[in-house]
């Protein structure tokens, strides 16, 4: 098969960029490992920011969010013996998030291309991908292969697209937080109204709204910890003794189910193109799971991506596909930079002999200046509901 743009990988990076290609009179074809059905059933992500939403509705990419989507723009602090809360919305001139199961979104974007007449392939992993300096590169996959002018990978941290840019080109820097994070599905005895951060010096524990009955909760771990060195009366006691509000008491927690363990780390690679192959979302960047950003993250590169490949196809102007790797290497350590200060208010790094008292006064100050009128909870909001606007 020959077309203009082939993209590996059907998450919201790929199928964003896609969309918005096809709908330009862009021909696209996309390749995705999973079936159908496992990309929509798949979930992960479901807190979506305020310049995501806005791309989305400007694309008409939105209307399945819009519609069933639920509008959040506050969340709770809790402190022992205080409870605060950040509207963040208030402060950030009206952005919130919008809370929408990210295979929901899939599902929505699936359809989408399909109305705009992209067939995409199901079930057909890229096994290689050909880029010979000054030719037009190719994907590989059983029974296909797709060679096109340009290559995008948006085929998620294991995906084989990033290995088509040599690993000295792709320069990776990471970081392993000295942490982990246990989560498990927690059912509840009515829905957890917003998102609660209890900070506490036994270590995090957070608890996010899922559906009436169910609550998604986090613990911080010892790094290196498995889901096994956590059973469930272990885990159940943990969130009662961190998550202990003084007012405005949390739903109960009862039967615990999908116990997990998040590794957290980060890795961005330091360069997002060579030649005519570019990746984009997780398969450029896995962010630490704070503060929400690995799927917004993904569909600002797709929006980046998708603008300048329209330039050079509609308007022979290559200057916005050249420069796309700097564009988007500052976007991305902004926010990563951002996950990293939430990742630091939000967890108890404790040596040896320190009881945690000193940092559980300094996060209680650094929680109240965030919670009080000021530039410096002004700021958080900004960056936490995502302002601004994407391409
Ligand atoms: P995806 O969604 O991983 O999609 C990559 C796609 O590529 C396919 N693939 C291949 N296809 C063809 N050939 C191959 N060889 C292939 N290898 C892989 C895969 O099957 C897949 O369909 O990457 P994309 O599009 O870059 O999107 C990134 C987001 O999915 C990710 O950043 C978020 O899910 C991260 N994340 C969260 N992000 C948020 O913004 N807000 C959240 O609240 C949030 N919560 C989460 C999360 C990630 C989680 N996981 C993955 C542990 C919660 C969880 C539990």
């Amino acid at each position: 098969v020959r077309t203009q743009v082939a993209i590996a990988g059907a998450g919201p990076a790929g199928l964003v960029l896609a969309c918005v290609l096809l709908r330009a009179g862009i021909a696209v074809e996309i390749v995705e490992r999973q079936p159908r059905e496992t990309v929509e059933q798949r979930a992960r992500a479901g807190m979506v920011e305020h310049r995501v939403v806005e791309y989305l509705r400007a694309h008409r990419l939105a209307d399945g969010l819009l519609a069933h989507g639920v509008r959040h723009g506050w969340c709770d602090f809790l402190i022992p013996g205080e409870r605060l809360r950040l509207d963040y919305a208030a402060r950030a001139g009206g952005a919130a998030h919008w809370v929408y199961p990210q295979q929901y979104l899939v599902r929505d974007l699936v359809a989408a291309l399909e109305t705009a007449g992209g067939r995409p392939y199901f079930a057909r992993p890229v096994t290689a991908v050909h880029a010979p300096a000054g030719e037009r590169p190719a994907l590989r996959c059983p029974g296909l292969v797709v060679e096109a002018d340009y290559l995008v990978g948006c085929d998620g941290p294991h995906g084989v697209t990033r290995e088509a840019l040599p690993a000295a080109l792709r320069d990776d820097a990471s970081h392993r937080y000295p942490y982990d994070w246990l989560t498990v599905l927690a059912e509840v005895d009515r829905p957890v109204d917003g998102v609660v951060y209890g900070v506490h010096r036994r270590g995090f524990a957070g608890i996010m709204p899922r559906t009436a009955r169910l609550a998604r909760c986090y613990l911080q771990i010892p790094a290196g910890d498995s889901a096994a060195d956590w059973p469930r009366e272990r885990v159940r006691a943990e969130l009662g003794t961190r998550l202990l509000t003084p007012h405005g008491a949390l739903p109960r927690v009862g039967r615990l189910t999908d116990t997990g363990v998040l590794r957290m780390r980060s890795t961005i690679s330091q360069r997002l193109c060579h030649g005519r192959v570019f990746i984009a979302g997780d398969a450029a960047h896995l962010l630490a799971p704070a503060g929400a950003k690995g799927m917004n993250a993904a569909v600002a590169d797709a929006a980046d991506l998708a603008d300048a490949l329209v330039r050079h196809y509609q308007d022979r102007d290559d200057a916005p596909l050249a420069g796309y790797s700097a564009r988007r290497l500052h976007h991305i350590w902004r926010v990563q930079e951002f996950a990293d200060r939430f990742l630091d208010l939000l967890n108890t790094a404790r040596p040896d002999g320190d009881d945690g008292r000193f940092g559980l006064h300094l996060k209680r100050e650094r929680i109240r200046r965030l919670t009080e009128d000021g530039p410096f909870g002004t700021d958080f909001a900004h960056q936490y509901a995502g302002t601004g606007e994407l391409p």
